[in-house]
């Protein structure tokens, strides 16, 4: 089916979470819907306050500006604006414009009858950010352990929250996520490789079909998974990388003060070594 023609049974009526048909129509070639709607309004809304914050500091050099979290004495209320109340509205027009995004392919999916599998993956990355700026500040009674948004600014949080810890390669969680990590690169790297070899032979030769790929890895491994088991693979590598760098978090400050090496002393501790 041509894509116009594809496109005309679609772009029907039909499938929106709220708002009834209110913003059921296209723009060119982009869905707006309810949640377009919202995602315009807190993306732009987030960004001119990112803006007024990068006025308030004292650069406007890109990889320098730095919008802060409050200071730890403000707790878990409310900042005036150049002390971090910037950087709590940013933080709700961030969050709402993912879970509007999120909300959208949601609907565009309802749409066109396919499952939910995209919405579902990026939340995933939606409740890693959330982890950071939400969850944990709150757990540990301070919105001042969020963040700053700044390019220098958040690799520093990062380097020295680590070091806060001691050695963060001896977080067991943290260990989890960077397996799941390099597994995600070498599976997608596989396929992609795979894929490729079999589909884009050179001037002249036959394309070959997914029973070659599956001969390729019995022959290789004595195992095929499969053209639809690898996405599936794919797809829980992706999101377990995901899931266990926020829990990673979680646990590091709500959960675990001290250094992550001392952590595995329960290791020395077991009674087997008496
Ligand atoms: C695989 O078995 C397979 O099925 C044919 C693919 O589909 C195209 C793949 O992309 C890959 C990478 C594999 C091999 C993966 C494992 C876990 C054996």
């Amino acid at each position: 089916m041509a894509m116009l023609s594809f496109e005309a049974k679609y772009r029907v009526r039909g499938g929106t979470l709220v708002g009834g048909d209110l913003f059921d129509f296209w723009v060119g070639p982009f869905y707006v819907g309810f949640f377009g709607v919202t995602t315009i309004f807190f993306s732009l809304l987030g960004t001119g306050l990112i803006v007024w914050g990068a006025a308030l500091g004292d650069t406007w050099n890109v990889w320098k500006i730095s919008i802060a979290p409050p200071d730890l004495k403000y707790g878990l209320g409310l900042a005036p604006l150049a002390e971090g109340g910037l950087w709590q509205i940013i933080t709700i027009c961030a969050i709402g414009a993912f879970v509007s995004w999120a909300l959208r392919q949601a609907e565009i999916s309802r749409k066109l009858g396919m499952g939910l599998h995209i919405p579902v993956a990026f939340s995933f990355a939606v409740f890693a950010y959330v982890s950071l700026v939400v969850i944990r500040p709150f757990l540990m009674g301070a919105w001042g352990h969020g963040f700053p948004y700044g390019i220098f600014s958040h690799l520093d949080w990062v380097s020295n929250v680590g070091y806060q810890y001691l050695h963060f390669h001896y977080n067991p969680a943290h260990m989890i996520a960077v397996t799941f990590f390099f597994t995600t690169t070498m599976a997608l790297s596989l396929h992609g490789a795979l894929v490729l070899s079999a589909t884009n032979p050179p001037k002249g030769e036959d394309v070959k079909t997914p029973e070659h790929e599956n001969a390729f890895f019995r022959d290789l491994i004595g195992y095929s998974i499969g053209t639809i088991g690898i996405h599936r693979l794919g797809l829980f590598l992706a999101l377990s990388a995901a899931f266990w760098s926020a829990v990673c978090m979680l646990l590091s400050g709500p959960f675990w003060t001290r250094g992550w090496p001392e952590w595995w002393n329960w290791w020395l501790e077991l009674p087997i070594w008496r």
